[in-house]
């Protein structure tokens, strides 16, 4: 199995690998070890990453960037409003509530869902990572933004699947880092743990993780984010800063120009850059707009005077992951900066200043989330020894389960009994199952949602479960277990129900008996009425197989904060349980359907199919004209003495007729018209190379016989 770790950055992609020898972050056919998250869609194909960032300039309405901000967002969500004001290309409302990405391809217009783009990106990336392994890759980890909500992971899950990846794990990119942080440590505290902050500044996004490190393992202790605070923000200030001055001075507005938008914000990417590393920097561009040149300058102290309105938000995340954490700024021993936004330097002073100590760079700020990536990925992998190390993983959100409560509760009236239950607080551990027993009479649904809607913004019902048909034996009430999963992508499901029913026969209390009450002594939330009618009971659902792995540092907290009752029944004398599985059906609010991503999945291969067929029609098209150039050159040179006049002048003409139909009427021709055309010529060339390298091997056999003589 291939062990890849992916960091598919709003701007920047990395790819790493495990080897023999360790982590390599690999380069890509550029050799460039970092490849722009951009795909450009052209006339007869598509050019992605690095060749897509090429393009960009030629086409700025066809390139599609920012892939990671559009993916598993509502078009109504307000931060997708604001970002796609400044794309240069075109983003509408899909029938689905969710944004479709339009761009012309082959000639015509077409949309695309985020979803799809992202596959493509992927597909990439996989490649790059095949070419250095010499081998297939599917198997994988993929970092992820902590902030992420359930449906943008199903969402990189479809993406992977498009581009025929399988991510073992979607790691929390801060997570992915703080791993590959501590597991080269050999000096980490046996018990007292050292506490890290690790800060990533991004592109788009900042991200704050709190861990305790100790001997063999790390705990997330907490999450901090801000998910509209990145390098870019700082090239939208310079932008609008420069926009409005060159308003005033040259009188053009970039803002009624794709293009012109699109070149200043490049340059003034690369002027941040400039003054990371310089007290002033300018800024030239030629021909910006109405064929007017523009200059500026611009001073560090002013480019941080009109960024305080973004430096003034740094501190809200970092507040809030150290309260989560329960800890003050005395007890993080360590404070770490990942992540290329994080070189300006008024951000290092803020910093500084908040942690009361100077953050360091142990780390590669760009390649330490693909690094960890690969290292998660290699850990999971059968096929690689890594030093035993945990992963202690927690989820940044509360996930509640509400459902209807019984008619019966709803008598006095008669309004929705409407019941929920934190099934996975914040803090939880990942991977986590739970189980919530319900009494009913017939199939009922669940919702699962998000507990705190100000936490996020996404709507909160991310799914909902039918249950039933079942059937109690005795026309009562039946018991059901209902299993709910945190899985280690952090996606959270309704597993399985259960439908546990008590025989008749009476069974002498076996020891395994009474383990099994035990694990169900947690029971019904606060929120569940008190009376007979109880509807349901929650429990921990621990070890059960593939929760297994994380089981040390697991859930043993999660639930005491609820009071639980104990179901009475419990008590009982001990009876035979029969259980039968419940059928569930799943509505998860704006995924993709299987037959959607089977269709995607399809669309991939034909675009695939179709970049692979332009880069060879390219390739023999390349190769008739370097046979021109080359035969024309060997012609009047080496092959001279093998060919006569007269068939040496006929050649030549026909070369330089083959050369201009390249230009001409050849230009845009099919792969096999290259292929009959390089054959056409070489049917009369050939002859001349054959003759002319029987003359050297005569050569050779007489010089081997004279140096024998
Ligand atoms: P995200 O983590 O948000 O998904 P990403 O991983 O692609 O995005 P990075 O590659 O970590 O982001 O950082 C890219 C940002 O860093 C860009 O905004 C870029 O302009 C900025 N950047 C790179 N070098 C410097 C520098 N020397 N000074 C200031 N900013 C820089
Ligand atoms: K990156
Ligand atoms: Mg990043």
């Amino acid at each position: 199995m291939s062990v890849v770790g992916f960091d598919f950055g709003n701007e920047n992609c990395l790819v790493a690998v495990a080897r023999q020898r360790g982590i390599d972050v690999v380069l890509n056919d550029e050799s460039n070890r970092e490849t722009p998250a951009i795909v450009c869609f052209g006339d007869k194909q598509r050019f992605i990453g690095t060749a897509g960032a090429a393009s960009t300039m030629m086409n700025p309405k066809n390139s599609i960037s920012q892939i990671k901000r559009l993916i598993g967002r509502q078009f109504s969500d307000p931060e997708l409003q604001r970002d796609i004001k400044s794309l240069p290309f075109s983003v509408t409302e899909g029938p689905d509530g969710y944004p479709l990405i339009h761009a012309n391809y082959l000639g015509e217009m077409r949309a695309f869902t985020p979803t799809q783009v992202m596959g493509m990106m992927l597909s990439n990336l996989k490649g790059i990572a095949e070419k250095n392994l010499n081998a297939a890759v599917v198997d994988c980890c993929i970092g992820i933004p902590v902030y992420f909500t359930d449906i943008q992971r199903r969402a990189v899950l479809d993406a992977a699947t498009i581009a025929g990846l399988h991510p073992l794990h979607l790691i929390h990119e801060t997570t992915a880092t703080a791993l590959a942080y501590g597991i080269y440590k050999t000096d980490l505290p046996e018990n007292e743990p050292l506490n890290v902050a690790f800060i990533d500044i991004g592109h788009a996004s900042m991200q704050v993780c709190i861990a305790g490190f100790k001997k063999g393992q790390l705990k997330i202790l907490s999450h901090g984010f801000d998910r509209s605070l990145g390098g870019r923000d700082f090239d939208e200030v310079l932008f609008h800063h420069f926009a409005s001055k060159f308003k005033e001075e040259y009188k053009i507005d970039v803002s009624q120009n794709a293009k012109a938008s699109l070149r200043l914000r490049a340059a003034c990417e690369k002027l941040k850059k400039v003054l990371s590393a310089n007290p002033v920097a300018p800024l030239n561009i030629e021909c910006l707009m109405d064929e007017k040149d523009v200059r500026g300058v611009i001073k560090r102290e002013e480019f941080e005077e009109i960024s305080i309105p973004i430096l003034e938000r740094v501190k809200r995340p970092l507040e809030k992951a150290l309260s989560d954490a329960g800890l003050t700024v005395e007890d993080v021993h360590m404070v770490e900066v990942v992540g290329s936004g994080s070189r300006v330097p008024a951000m290092i002073k803020i910093l500084t200043e908040f942690f009361g100590k100077e953050p360091r760079r142990t780390m590669n700020a760009s390649e330490c989330v693909s690094r960890g990536c690969a290292l998660q990925c290699a850990i999971l992998s059968p096929t690689f020894k890594v030093r035993e190390f945990q992963v202690h993983e927690s989820f940044p959100f509360s996930i509640s389960l509400a459902w209807k409560g019984l008619a019966s509760d709803a008598q006095n009236g008669g309004a929705e009994n409407q019941q929920s239950t934190i099934v996975f607080p914040k803090g939880n551990p990942i991977p986590s199952v739970k189980a919530l027993t319900f009494y009913r009479s017939g199939t009922f649904s669940v919702d699962v949602q998000y507990s705190d809607v100000n936490e996020l913004q996404a709507p909160p019902k991310i799914s909902t479960y039918s249950i039933g048909p079942f059937q109690s034996s005795k026309g009562e009430r039946a018991k059901l277990k209902v299993k709910v999963r945190l899985n280690l992508h952090g996606i959270v499901s309704v597993e399985s129900a259960t439908l546990l029913e008590e025989e008749e026969v009476e069974v002498p209390v076996s020891k395994d008996q009474s383990e099994e009450t035990a694990k169900m002594e947690t029971a019904s939330a606060e929120t569940a009425p008190a009376s007979g009618d109880s509807d349901v009971n929650m429990q921990d659902a621990k070890g059960t197989s593939d929760a297994a792995g994380t089981d040390n540092g697991a859930p043993e907290s999660a639930d005491k904060p609820v009071q639980m009752e104990t179901d009475s029944k419990a008590e009982a004398p001990k009876k035979k349980v029969k259980k039968t599985n419940v059928p569930l059906s799943e509505v998860v609010y704006g995924a993709l359907k299987s037959v959607e991503v089977e269709k995607a999945v399809e669309k991939e291969f034909e675009m695939a199919l179709q970049d692979r067929v332009m880069e060879e029609t390219k390739d023999r098209k390349n190769a008739v004209e370097s046979y021109v150039y080359d035969m024309r050159n060997k012609l009047s040179d080496k092959y001279e003495e093998y060919i006569t006049d007269a068939d040496r002048e006929a050649f030549l003409v026909k070369l330089q007729e083959v050369e201009d139909w390249l230009y001409e009427d050849g230009e845009d021709e099919t792969k096999g018209v290259y292929v009959a055309k390089l054959e056409e010529l070489k049917k009369v060339g050939d002859p001349v190379e054959v003759r002319y390298k029987e003359s050297l091997e005569r050569g050779s056999v007489i010089d081997q016989l004279s140096y024998c003589i």
